[in-house]
């Protein structure tokens, strides 16, 4: 992984209030059909926060506010794609989460996250989300399913 290089830089955005969190069921893109956090690819000129923010606002038409920085997932596929995720939650938002041509908004209790829905690397380190921690990871797909992993927690917030 030393001179790993993605071909895609994207975030996810987290957003996890009064008890519950807001994830998306995607309708384009890379994961199409997944449950996922809101997010996409970097533009040019842009941080990964600034990303994370507009991601949300084009997907869901709506803010994060209260943002927290958790960490990178790097993800390579078997048949040479590659992504560099930078993982955000928040804990309070302005707007209304409404569905767009990209995203239909799900609010699911903590207790209760699809993970069966999500690609398979959510089950490993989401939960290090939910507490409050930092982390890196790495994973290997093959496809849909995942083939190897690394994960480190970094601690918390
Ligand atoms: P667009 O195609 O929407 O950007 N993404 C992943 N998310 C999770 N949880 N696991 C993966 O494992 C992922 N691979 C990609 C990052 C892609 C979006 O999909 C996320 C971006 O938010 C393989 O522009």
């Amino acid at each position: 992984w030393s001179n790993w290089k993605a071909k895609d830089i994207a975030t996810l955005m987290f957003i996890i209030k009064d008890g519950k969190i807001l994830l998306i069921r995607k309708k384009r893109g890379l994961g199409a059909g997944k449950i996922n956090g809101p997010g996409g690819k970097l533009d040019p000129g842009e941080t990964p926060e600034q990303c994370a923010v507009r991601e949300v606002q084009e997907e869901l038409l709506v803010t994060p506010e209260n943002i927290s920085y958790h960490g990178i997932s790097l993800f390579q596929f078997t048949d040479g794609y590659s992504i560099h995720v930078y993982i955000f939650s928040a804990t309070d938002f302005k707007g209304t989460p409404t569905e767009t041509d990209e995203a239909i908004p799900l609010w699911f209790e903590l207790d209760r996250i699809p993970y069966q829905e999500m690609w398979e690397d959510d089950g490993i380190w989401l939960p290090l989300v939910l507490k409050g921690q930092r982390f890196h990871g790495k994973y290997i797909f093959d496809g849909d399913s995942m083939v190897d992993h690394e994960l480190v927690n970094l601690g918390p917030l």
